[in-house]
C-alpha cells in the first residue's frame, strides 16, 4: 500500500535516520551538553511551528476520522512542550533565540504543503512523525531508565505515539500514491537528516 511504497523508496535515507550518531549518543547519554542544548532550542521552535501546521491541516481534513487523529496530535503537543520548557529551565536555556535557516526552511516547508492539498500534507505529517518514532523506538529498549535524556526518548517511542503514527499511516493509505507525495516524503527524510547533522555538527 501507499506507506509501504513510500518507506521502501526511502530505505537508505531511513537507515541513515536510524543510524544517526545523534540518536545513538542521546540514548547512551554521551551526547555533548552543548549539542543537546542546541537541539532543544531548535526543536522547540520546530514544535511550535508544527502546532500551527497541525491546526492548518485540520482545516483541510476531509472527514471526522482525520480530524480526530489530528486532534490527538495537537493534544500530545501540550505535555511535549512542557517537557521542552522544563528541560530548558533546568539547563538555564533561552528558547526564544533565532533558529537556524534550515529550521525556518523545514518549518515553512511543512506549512506550505497545506496549500498542496490533503494527500501531500498528510503524507508529510506521517513522514515527520514516523521518522521520530522509528529513530527513538530503535533505541527505546537499550536506553537506561536513568539516562538523562530518557524522557525525550520515551515521548516519541511510547505505545501511544506508536498508535498515533499507525493512525496517520492509515490516513495516508487511503490515498493513491502520486509523484508529489513521493517528492514530499523524500524532502522530509532529507530535512530530518540535515536537522540532526546541523545540531550534531
Ligand atoms: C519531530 C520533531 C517530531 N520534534 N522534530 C523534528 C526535527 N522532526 C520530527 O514531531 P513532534 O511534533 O514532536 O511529534
Amino acid at each position: 500500500e501507499t506507506t509501504r511504497t513510500l518507506l521502501t523508496g526511502q530505505a537508505s535515507a531511513w537507515q541513515r535516520i536510524l543510524d544517526h550518531p545523534f540518536v545513538a549518543e542521546t540514548s547512551a547519554g554521551s551526547l555533548p551538553t552543548a549539542t543537546f542544548d542546541r537541539w532543544l532550542a531548535e526543536d522547540h521552535f520546530f514544535v511550535r511551528s508544527f502546532q500551527d501546521y497541525l491546526r492548518e491541516l485540520t482545516a483541510i481534513a476531509p472527514d471526522d476520522r482525520a480530524r480526530a487523529v489530528l486532534a490527538d496530535g495537537i493534544a500530545a503537543l501540550v505535555p511535549e512542550l512542557a517537557l521542552f520548557e522544563k528541560a530548558a529551565a533546568e539547563r538555564g536555556l533561552d528558547l526564544t533565540g533565532e533558529p537556524s535557516l534550515l529550521n525556518v526552511g523545514y518549518s515553512s516547508y511543512l506549512l506550505s504543503t497545506v496549500r498542496e492539498g490533503w494527500p501531500v500534507a498528510i503524507t508529510v505529517l506521517y513522514a515527520v512523525e514516523k521518522a521520530y518514532y522509528d529513530a527513538w523506538a530503535s533505541v527505546r529498549d537499550t536506553t537506561g531508565p536513568d539516562t538523562q535524556y530518557a524522557g525525550f526518548i520515551a515521548n516519541w517511542s511510547s505505545p501511544e505515539f506508536a498508535a498515533y503514527v499507525e493512525q496517520l499511516g492509515a490516513l495516508v493509505d487511503r490515498e493513491e500514491l502520486t509523484p508529489a507525495m513521493e517528492l514530499a516524503f523524500d524532502r522530509v527524510a532529507r530535512f530530518e537528516i540535515a536537522f540532526w547533522d546541523l545540531v550534531h555538527g
